[in-house]
C-alpha cells in the first residue's frame, strides 16, 4: 500500500478521498487554490500545499504545479477525483512518467473512452449493446451520410467524437436538415474539442439514464456493483440519483452488468468506471463510459457496502479485489440529493458566506460535504456544496428518510436547491418511480415561480 497520496481535487470529493486514505492508514497531501484556503479538508489535511490562484486553469488544472507538489511532498500516487484532470489521458501519462501512480485507469483506457467513436467500437467488440447508428465516424460524402441516416431511421442524433456529457450533439428530424446539421456539428466539434469527427445514432425520444458501476483490478478480475438511475437532470446536470433503478427487471440489469464486467476484463480495464446507458422499452443502449469516480458513487456504496474510493486506491496499489461477483449483495435502496449553492428555481449560482449549516442525521443518513457554519462558498467553481445520501430497506423507506433529512437540514446565508428537493420528494410521479430524462425539465415548466 502507498504511504502517501496526493489529492488533486477540491470540495467534498477531496474530503471523501482524504477519509478513504485515513481508513487505509495512508497519509494524504491536499493541493488547494487561494480561494480554498479555509476549506475543511485543507484544515484537516496531514499536509496542504497552495498551488495557485483561484482560477482552475492556474491551480486544479495545472499539471506542473500538481506533479511538482507530489515531488516535494514525497507522495507516491495521485488521486484525481472527478472533473478537473480526472479524465485527462495526458495528465495520467505525465503522472506515470514522473514516477507516480495515477489512481485510475491507464492513459490508453482514458484516451479510448474519451473518443466516443473508439469507445463505442470497443463496446461493440466486447458485446455491450449500443444505440444503432453509423459504424464509426461519419464519412465526408453527403450521399453516404444520407444513406446511413435512411438505414438508421429518423430522428437521428449527430454527436461529436470528442464530446460527451451532452456537449456537441444535434438532433435531426428530416433528410432536408441532415447534411447541414452534420456540417455544423463538425465545425463546432473542431473548434470545441480539436476533433471534427462526428458519428450518428438513432435518437431515442424518452429514455431513462441508467449507469452501471464497475471495479477492476490488475489481476484480471472485474465486477459490477449494480446500477444507478440518473434520469433526474436538467441541462445535463444531475440533480439526484438512486440505486437500484425502479421498475427495471433484475434479469435485464444482470445481463447488462455481466456484459460490462466482461468488457472490463477484455479491455484490461483497471480501477473504477461507469458504463452509461440509455434505457427505453426494456432495452439498454450504451452511450459513453466514464473512467473516474463519480459524484453519485455513494448510492452504490450504500446498497453494496463497498467503499469505492478505497477500492480505487487498493487496485492502483496492485492489490486484488477482495471479493468476486458472487460475494456482492445489493441490499435496500439509496437516494442522493445534490445540494447546490444556487437559486432553487432559477438555477443562478448563489456563492457567499454560509451563516448557518446544520446537517441532518439519524438512521441511514450520510452527508458528504466540506462546508460548515461561516464557510464562504467561492464563486470560482461548481456550485455543489455537498450531498445528502440516504439508505433504507425499501424505496419507500429511503424516500421517507430523505424527506426527514431534508426537513432537518438548515443552510442560511446563501440560496440552495433544498426547496426543490423537498418538492420532488413528494411529487407523485417521482414517488411512483421510473421518470425519464425529460421529466425534471417538464416539471420545472409546470412549477414556474
Ligand atoms: C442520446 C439521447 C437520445 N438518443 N443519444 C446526452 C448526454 C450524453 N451523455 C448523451 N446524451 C443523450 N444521448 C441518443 N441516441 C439523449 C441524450 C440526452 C440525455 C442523456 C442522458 C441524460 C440526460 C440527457 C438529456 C438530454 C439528452
Amino acid at each position: 500500500m502507498f504511504k502517501k497520496i496526493l489529492i488533486a481535487n477540491r470540495g467534498e470529493i477531496a474530503l471523501r478521498i482524504q477519509r478513504a486514505c485515513r481508513e487505509l492508514g495512508v497519509k494524504s497531501v491536499v493541493v488547494y487554490s487561494e480561494a480554498d484556503r479555509d476549506a475543511k479538508y485543507v484544515k484537516l489535511a496531514d499536509e496542504a500545499v497552495c498551488i495557485g490562484p483561484a482560477a482552475s486553469s492556474q491551480s486544479y488544472l495545472s499539471m506542473p504545479a500538481i506533479i511538482a507538489t507530489a515531488e516535494v511532498t514525497d507522495a507516491e500516487a495521485i488521486h484525481p477525483g472527478y472533473g478537473f484532470l480526472s479524465e485527462n489521458a495526458d495528465f495520467a501519462e505525465r503522472v506515470e512518467r514522473s514516477g507516480f501512480t495515477f489512481i485510475g485507469p491507464t492513459p490508453e483506457s482514458i484516451r479510448m473512452m474519451g473518443d466516443k467513436v473508439s469507445a463505442k467500437q470497443a463496446m461493440i467488440r466486447a458485446g455491450v449493446p449500443c444505440v444503432p447508428g453509423s459504424e464509426g465516424a461519419l464519412p465526408d460524402d453527403p450521399k453516404e451520410i444520407v444513406r446511413i441516416a435512411r438505414s438508421v431511421g429518423y430522428p437521428v442524433i449527430i454527436k461529436a467524437a470528442g464530446g460527451g456529457g451532452g456537449r456537441g450533439m444535434r438532433v435531426v428530424h428530416t433528410e432536408a436538415a441532415l447534411v447541414n446539421a452534420v456540417q455544423m456539428t463538425r465545425t463546432e466539434a473542431g473548434a470545441a474539442f480539436g476533433n471534427p469527427e462526428v458519428y450518428m445514432e438513432k435518437f431515442l425520444e424518452n429514455p431513462r439514464h441508467i449507469e452501471i458501476q464497475v471495479l477492476a483490478d490488475t489481476h484480471k478480475s472485474a465486477v459490477w456493483l449494480g446500477e444507478r438511475d440518473c434520469s433526474m437532470q436538467r441541462r445535463h446536470q444531475k440533480i439526484l440519483e438512486e440505486a437500484p433503478a425502479p421498475g427495471i427487471p433484475r434479469r435485464i440489469i444482470e445481463k447488462i452488468g455481466d456484459r460490462c464486467a466482461a468488457a472490463c476484463r477484455k479491455m484490461n480495464y483497471r480501477g473504477a468506471g461507469t458504463f452509461e446507458f440509455l434505457y427505453e422499452n426494456g432495452e439498454f443502449y450504451f452511450i459513453e463510459m466514464n473512467t473516474r469516480v463519480q459524484v453519485e458513487h455513494p448510492v452504490t456504496e450504500l446498497v453494496t457496502g463497498i467503499d469505492i474510493v478505497q477500492m480505487q486506491i487498493k487496485v492502483a496499489a496492485g492489490e486484488k479485489l477482495p471479493f468476486t461477483q458472487r460475494n456482492i449483495v445489493m441490499r435496500g435502496h439509496s437516494i442522493e440529493c445534490r445540494i447546490n449553492a444556487e437559486d432553487p428555481f432559477k438555477f443562478t449560482p448563489s456563492p457567499g458566506r454560509i451563516t448557518m449549516w446544520h446537517a441532518p442525521g439519524g438512521p441511514g443518513v450520510r452527508v458528504d460535504s466540506h462546508v460548515y457554519t461561516n464557510y464562504t462558498v467561492p464563486p470560482h467553481y461548481d456550485s455543489m456544496i455537498g450531498k445528502i445520501i440516504v439508505h433504507g430497506d425499501t424505496r419507500e423507506q429511503a424516500l421517507a428518510r430523505m424527506r426527514i433529512a431534508l426537513s432537518e437540514t438548515v443552510v442560511e446565508g446563501i440560496l440552495t436547491n433544498i426547496p426543490l428537493h423537498r418538492e420532488l420528494m413528494v411529487d407523485a410521479k417521482f414517488v411512483e418511480g421510473g421518470t425519464n430524462i425529460h421529466y425534471l425539465e417538464g416539471w420545472m415548466s409546470q412549477h414556474k415561480r
